[in-house]
């Protein structure tokens, strides 16, 4: 697993957060506030992948599909409006993104793994159970509000798992390593919780 180095930056500038009212307690999570822009949270640096040298491959199947740009862009896509809530307290409502769910792109690796590692360019990583990232609950998006999504949100193309802290959703995702044993991905590795529930406040390894 490669570390990655350097600063997290956190875009928060020109960001104003506030605090929901009760009416909202339904949408948002303990402890989190209403971000009004979008803020851009990442580990290391941005990375600018040309459409046409992006894929995405599965691997540790008994298939290992791969996808490119152009393939990715012939599936049926879905366009879908979720709430994301960040470790770093802020959320944001109704967040409008379109892409390709998980399963169907699961569907083509004829396994039966209990793990994913979801692996990006530039090396960031991030785990999950695969019963989370199926059953219509992950995506590989590429649309952010109708548009292309720039390279600071995860462009060209992101994973997005709305149900957990969003560093679970892999920006430039690149791989899904599935496995039978879980391994930590960057933030787990780093204190950060396994599992990732917002509204468990899973945020540090004890929580
Ligand atoms: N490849 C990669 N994906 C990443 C990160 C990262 O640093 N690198 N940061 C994570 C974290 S901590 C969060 S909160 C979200 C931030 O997404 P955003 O910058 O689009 O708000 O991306 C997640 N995915
Ligand atoms: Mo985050």
């Amino acid at each position: 697993m490669p570390l990655l180095m350097g600063t997290v930056s956190r875009g928060f500038s020109g960001t104003h957060f506030r605090r929901p009212g009760p009416e909202l307690a339904d949408r948002v999570p303990p402890g989190q506030y209403l971000a009004a822009g979008f803020p851009v949270l990442t580990a290391g640096t941005t990375q600018h992948i040309e459409t046409g040298l992006w894929s995405f491959t599965i691997r540790g199947g008994r298939a290992e599909p791969r996808w490119t740009w152009d393939d990715l862009l012939a599936l049926p896509a879905e366009r879908f409006t979720v709430d994301i809530h960040c470790v770093t307290r802020w959320t944001k409502l109704d967040t409008t993104w379109t892409g390709v769910p998980l399963d169907t792109l699961l569907a083509e690796a004829d396994h039966d793994a209990a793990f994913g590692l979801a692996v990006s360019y530039g090396g960031y990583a991030t785990n999950l159970p695969v019963a989370e990232i199926t059953g219509g609950k992950a995506w590989l998006v590429y649309l952010y509000d109708d548009e292309p999504i720039t390279p600071e949100h995860g462009g060209p193309v992101r994973m997005l798992v709305p149900g957990h802290y969003l560093w679970k959703s892999a920006k430039w995702i690149r791989e899904l390593w599935l496995m039978d044993e879980d391994r930590p991905g960057f933030w787990e590795q780093s204190g950060y919780h396994n599992f990732g529930d917002p509204w468990r406040q899973q945020r540090y390894f004890n929580d």
